[in-house]
């Protein structure tokens, strides 16, 4: 399957959502304040915040009544605007002749995905790459189990420590390991849940800094794992965790159970963090790299 068809495919409750209101909303034919109104309605409950929808309107608005096809006219629009503010998004985070090597530490709130996205990230890596990946989510045994099965999946090293034990001292032996057995990349999984916001974002940057000075050559990674599920109230954890951590690459999954896919726009237009995977389903396969041309188109019901 083509990247399209696979974004297609898979962003289908965003796109039915948004092409069907809009195809209606535009039957009349006309660019009018009802039907502006119409769209800015739509585009509000797909969760695009109203700045970015503000912008989509005016763009809308110099539509000319005589166009053949208004409705097409209007989806196309939408698309090149939107393409315009997710574009300086793109990043990948891992290149072809990546040299040094990079510990990435995945972060997010409970369930977000941060253990599924962390095995499919592994089995898409190179084989050549040696990896290693790392349970410093100590909070359940059976997140460790999780992470352990990932791991085999993708025929990667795995490095754990007991239940219960401090996160960080976990990092602290499997960032040792990394470096004595010359890794390219430690992948290490966190805990999502604690007492509070507060003393996981503490516990975070403790691990991140425990990392830090057991390896000051190593490029590390702080990525935050949204779950597009949430929908607009993703902002609200950017803010949590981008307060004390420096975020790196955001990965927003579950894009494939929501209709309300349009709050990545509003990401990508309020921080200046790229976006680096999607997750479209729970299979191995259903990471993909983030572009904002297929994105765009996608959610929009065009053709690629
Ligand atoms: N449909 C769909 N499900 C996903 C996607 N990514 C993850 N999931 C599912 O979401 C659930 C939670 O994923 P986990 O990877 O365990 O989440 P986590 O962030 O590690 O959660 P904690 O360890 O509790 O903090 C699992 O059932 C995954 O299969 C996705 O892109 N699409
Ligand atoms: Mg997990």
């Amino acid at each position: 399957m083509s990247l399209f068809s696979k974004f297609k495919n898979n962003l289908q409750k965003t796109s039915n959502f948004l092409s069907s209101n809009i195809l209606n909303s535009f039957q009349s034919k006309k660019v009018d304040n009802e039907t502006l109104e119409e769209l800015e309605s739509v585009l509000i409950s797909a969760d695009i915040s109203l700045d970015v929808v503000e912008k989509l309107i005016n763009s809308v608005r110099k539509v000319k009544t005589s166009d053949q096809d208004i409705a097409t006219t209007v989806l196309e629009i939408l698309a090149k605007e939107i393409e315009i503010i997710l574009q300086p998004r793109e990043r990948k985070i891992f290149e072809e002749n990546d040299q040094a090597p990079k510990i990435l530490i995945f972060i997010g709130v409970n369930g977000s995905g941060k253990t599924t996205t962390i095995g499919k990230i592994a089995s898409q890596i190179r084989d050549e790459k040696k990896i290693l990946i790392a349970a410093c989510d100590t909070f359940r045994a059976a997140a460790i189990d999780q992470l352990k099965n990932w791991s085999d999946k993708s025929n990667n090293d795995f490095f754990s420590g007991n239940t219960n034990q401090d996160p960080a001292s976990v990092a602290f032996q499997a960032t040792e390991k990394f470096k004595r057995e010359n890794y390219n990349y430690l992948l290490i999984d966190t805990a999502g849940r604690l007492s509070n916001n507060t003393n996981l974002v503490n516990q975070l940057v403790k691990l991140k800094n425990v990392v830090s000075k057991i390896d000051s050559k190593a490029q590390i990674e702080t990525i935050l794992v949204l779950d597009g599920t949430n929908g607009s109230n993703m902002i609200k954890q950017v803010d949590i965790f981008g307060k004390e951590l420096d975020v790196s690459s955001i990965i927003i999954t579950k894009l494939d159970g929501t209709a309300k896919g349009g709050a990545l726009i509003s990401i990508a237009n309020k921080y200046e963090i790229p976006i680096s995977y999607i997750g479209l389903g729970e299979k191995l396969e259903d990471l993909t790299d983030f572009s904002a041309k297929n994105f765009s188109r996608s959610i929009l019901n065009l053709e690629a």
